[in-house]
């Protein structure tokens, strides 16, 4: 049995020796130490009453908590079937959703890749790390990222799939941006939704299978050790692309996004405007938008059978219980949704993601959670969930509080910024409101709790205005802003 307290290499202390002649006293205290040092931890856990959910010692409960972190890029919550999208199939994350919590108002910290992956790997606002872009080149100086944090703490961690997020030190990548092989197909096919097509490929050699193939050796490999796992997949992002079979689940049963009048589209953010012209949204046909989303929901089908291949593993290997799972992505995407494709938007579609915990042995099973969280959430969680000390700067806080139902969460925050084409927004959620901005002037309220589907702007309502006013000065306290002429990126689409 590993013990939460052995510093990692440890253990030599009580093997037996297995080279050459030992001396009978070395012999003799090595025999006494085994007998006795199981129980001096656990004395000493108490004595130190390191914390775990239970209230029990962490040793004294006996904790091997594994970490396996699920992702995907681009996946908008809403095309989920726990999520209630009556059509889509997603059993592994639907039967994830039933074995633990599963929030409804997780938001990423910047709707798009870069920024995103930064805050959720840091803990930290995109912006304090001055990641405003997509610039891959984070260096992380002075930071403690999560790979830090558990390969302090002795566990074997790994990385598999898509990072795109600079160098958070984590020794073992499987970098799907890099590989030579069939995925270059992909690359070659148009990202407009009217670009869309059926893939020409088998399954076998999309990027995100070779993902999850290095993912399932990883755990054959490390069953027997602590691990942090994390296996981040390309799809659903796009191009609009799958194999025929996802796409025939779907034919015929999607239809024409929701919210996309003329109406919706008047009433976008400059800024939506602006990159809808810039990605020629309005171009795509009605049958060309109907055949981009079928085969989203293809992909999103997909991937989650490929989640379900690694999630099974674990439990043949015997390590579900001892395993916390996290599902999230690193944005949603708007899918014709108000005339708009992709994200860099604060509307559900973009900004919120799905967000799925999962540990039977000290989570709850089946529960909803309504209050606001966010991705930078993950890092003092899974802190606090494993026994590990959280570092100092993460701007998030644990989830456990209201997982647990310990917190109603109506006093949580959550926080998400983007920087795009030469605007800079801003977007806070409390328990009932929405709220966003751009520096140059534009002002969205929305009453969640009554409107969910953001159909009325409050900001200008006089009775809403000091709510307004509030979460202005809420969202800007201590924001990092770019200097004016350098915010984040624009032209391709990525
Ligand atoms: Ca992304």
């Amino acid at each position: 049995m590993r013990s939460w307290l052995l510093p990692h290499g440890s253990r030599k202390l009580v093997s037996p020796p297995t080279h050459g002649r030992t001396r009978e006293s070395e012999s003799s205290l090595v025999k006494t130490m085994s007998r006795f040092l199981p129980a001096f931890l656990a004395a000493l856990a108490a004595a130190l009453l390191i914390p775990n959910l239970s209230g029990q010692p962490a040793a004294a409960a006996g904790g091997k908590f594994n970490v396996l972190v699920l992702m995907t890029d681009e996946h908008n919550a809403a095309i989920t079937g726990c999520y209630g999208d009556p059509v889509v199939r997603t059993p592994t994350l639907d039967a994830l959703a039933a074995s633990g919590v599963r929030f409804t108002a997780a938001y990423c910290q910047n709707p798009i890749c870069v920024p995103s992956r930064v805050s959720l790997v840091s803990g930290r606002m995109p912006s304090n790390l001055h990641q405003f872009g997509n610039a891959n080149t984070q260096k992380y100086e002075g930071v403690t990222t999560l790979a830090d944090l558990f390969i302090t703490a002795g566990y074997e961690a790994a990385w598999f799939g898509k990072t795109h997020w600079g160098n958070p030190r984590f020794p073992r990548t499987g970098e799907s941006d890099q590989r030579q092989g069939f995925e270059k197909v992909e690359r070659t096919f148009g990202r407009l939704p009217q670009d869309s097509a059926v893939s020409t490929w088998p399954v076998e050699q999309n990027t995100d299978h070779i993902t999850a193939n290095e993912a399932l050796d990883f755990l054959e490999k490390n069953r027997d050790r602590k691990f942090f796992l994390g296996v981040s997949f390309v799809k659903p992002h796009f191009p609009f692309t799958i194999q025929p079979k996802y796409h025939e689940m779907y034919r015929g049963r999607v239809g024409l996004p929701p919210r996309a009048t003329d109406r919706h589209i008047a009433e976008l953010p400059a800024i939506s405007r602006k990159e809808r012209a810039t990605y020629r949204h309005a171009e795509a046909s009605e049958a060309e938008i109907v055949r981009a989303r079928e085969l989203y929901y293809g992909m999103v089908t997909y991937v989650d059978e490929e989640f379900g291949r690694i999630v099974r593993k674990l439990e043949e290997l015997g390590l579900r219980d001892d395993t916390i799972i996290v599902y999230t992505a690193d944005h949603g995407e708007m899918l014709g949704e108000r005339g708009i494709w992709y994200k860099n938007a604060f509307q559900e579609g973009s900004v919120r993601i799905p967000f799925i915990w999962t540990f039977p042995k000290r989570l709850p099973q089946g529960r909803v959670v309504a209050a606001p969280a966010m991705n930078m959430d993950i890092f003092p969680t899974l802190a606090e969930l494993c026994g590990l000390p959280a570092p100092a700067g993460l701007e998030g806080s644990s989830l456990v509080p209201v997982m647990t139902g310990r917190d109603d969460g109506n006093g949580r925050r959550a926080l998400s910024e983007n920087f795009r084409s030469g605007f800079a927004g801003r977007m806070i959620r409390t328990a009932r409101w929405k709220y966003f901005f751009y520096r140059d002037g534009e002002e969205f309220l929305y009453d969640m709790e009554n409107d969910p589907d953001e159909e009325t702007n409050l900001a200008q309502d006089p009775r809403h205005r000091a709510t307004a006013a509030e979460m202005r000065k809420e969202a800007s306290a201590g924001w990092v802003l770019p200097p004016r002429g350098r915010s984040g990126q624009s032209g391709q689409v990525k």
